[in-house]
């Protein structure tokens, strides 16, 4: 037994705003768990502090199945981002006591290493496509086996995915929110055109990644997955929204293109009909926003039976303790297919003090027990929460479209 006798919520913004929680015991270990939701970060914040941390005080630390099922059944109202975010950041902090205790890194409890290190890739982008070769070109110097390409749609003044600072990406970048301009028939001419150049300028020996952020129809979708099919992506990414599982079954039915969608999905039940149905090749819920290791453990799990392998989101949004959680999970499960990698800035760094290091295209954990990270408290007091808003989209005649 070890007793939970203080849990906190930090928020901070060392460059964007961060939800952490903190969970303390009388053993003196203290855990971590990243409770992030883009935009949306103060409601997470209160579900925390308002409803889950009064149940905490008193529990037992290493309980950490009762735990999830006590807050996942016990709130009645099941699933949602909000609910599975602060479910997670409780899950993330408890292993990670739990692996501090047993002196071990986490990989270590989740069954041990299955591999060297997890595969990421980065992200290149630019507004012409040589700009974003050039970019690949950098990040393949660089040692990534894997990039994700987005380039500017000629005639649109801007794009999901590419941005102002090369290195540091942001989407949420105001205070309101942005209003982006879309079109669909200029975006399906000149995607396929980035890869063709691509595949030219760069080789075969590179996996390419495009994501585009549920932006089409099944039958555009099926249309570009086809188109790309001679470039030999290593995935396509959301192509159409997944609230309705069986679009995904159109695009199938035309190419062999593979598939990845769930950065946004935060059950198993989001992934059921997708996985059993092999309808994507690569499922991308997170450690946060997908209910912690815990229950992530289902989804890959699941996942296997079909040979669906994980792809876990892994944008700036999500803090350096989901990027620990999501590399010790990564090494431990035999489905492990990739994991998204965006470098933090300087400042996020250094309020996330951790362990993992990036060598020859892989990401390891390290081994420091537990999750090998941590939040420099009184750093990031030094950096108050602000407001920010992912960007709207617009169709060209005014209608709001997904972003
Ligand atoms: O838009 O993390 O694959 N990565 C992505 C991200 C998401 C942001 C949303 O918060 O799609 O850039
Ligand atoms: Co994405």
């Amino acid at each position: 037994m070890s007793k939970i006798t203080a849990a906190r919520v930090i928020i901070t913004c060392p460059g964007r705003n961060f939800v952490t929680l903190k969970i303390e015991t009388d053993s003196g270990l203290h855990g971590v768990g990243d409770a992030t939701l883009n935009g949306r970060e103060l409601a997470v914040a209160s579900y925390l502090n308002d409803h889950v941390i009064p149940c905490l005080i008193g529990r037992d630390a290493h309980k950490i199945e009762d735990t999830w099922q006590y807050l996942y059944r016990g709130a009645y109202w099941r699933r949602g981002p909000v609910t599975m975010s602060a479910i997670a950041a409780v899950d993330m902090a408890l292993w990670d006591i739990k692996a501090k205790a047993a002196g071990l890194p986490l990989y270590q409890l989740l069954g041990g290493a299955c591999r060297e290190g997890c595969m990421v890739y980065g992200h290149a982008n630019g507004v012409t496509i040589e700009d974003t070769l050039a970019e690949a070109q950098r990040y393949i110097d660089r040692g990534y086996r894997a990039v994700r390409l987005q380039s500017g749609v000629p005639g649109l003044a801007s794009t999901y995915g590419v941005s102002k600072d090369k290195d540091f990406y942001e989407p949420a970048d105001a205070d309101l929110p942005t209003e982006n301009l879309w079109s669909t028939e200029k975006y399906l001419r000149s995607a396929p055109e980035l890869f063709a150049a691509a595949r030219e300028q760069l080789g075969w020996d590179v996996h390419l990644l495009h994501d585009v952020h549920h932006r089409l129809t099944p039958i555009e979708a099926a249309r570009l997955a086809k188109d790309l099919e001679p470039y030999r992506l290593f995935w396509l990414e959301d192509a159409v929204p997944a609230e309705n599982q069986a679009n995904f079954r159109l695009i199938r039915q035309h190419s062999t293109t593979p598939l990845a969608v769930g950065e946004v999905f935060n059950t198993i039940w989001d992934c059921k009909q997708l996985i059993e149905e092999q309808l994507v090749d690569y499922i991308r819920a997170t450690v946060l926003h997908a209910g912690g290791i815990t229950h992530l453990k289902r989804i890959a799990n699941l996942a296997e039976l079909y040979k669906v392998r994980t792809g876990c989101h892994g944008a700036t949004d999500l803090s350096p303790v989901t990027m620990a959680a999501a590399l010790h999970f990564g090494l431990s499960i035999p489905n492990f297919g990739i994991q998204e990698y965006m470098r933090h800035t300087a400042d996020t760094d250094a309020v996330f003090p951790h362990q993992y290091q990036f060598a020859d295209g892989y990401l390891h954990p390290g081994d420091a027990p537990g999750l090998g990270v941590d939040i420099d408290e009184p750093l990031a007091e030094q950096f108050p929460y602000q407001r920010a808003y992912l960007p709207v989209n617009r169709l060209e005649d005014g209608s709001m479209h997904d972003w």
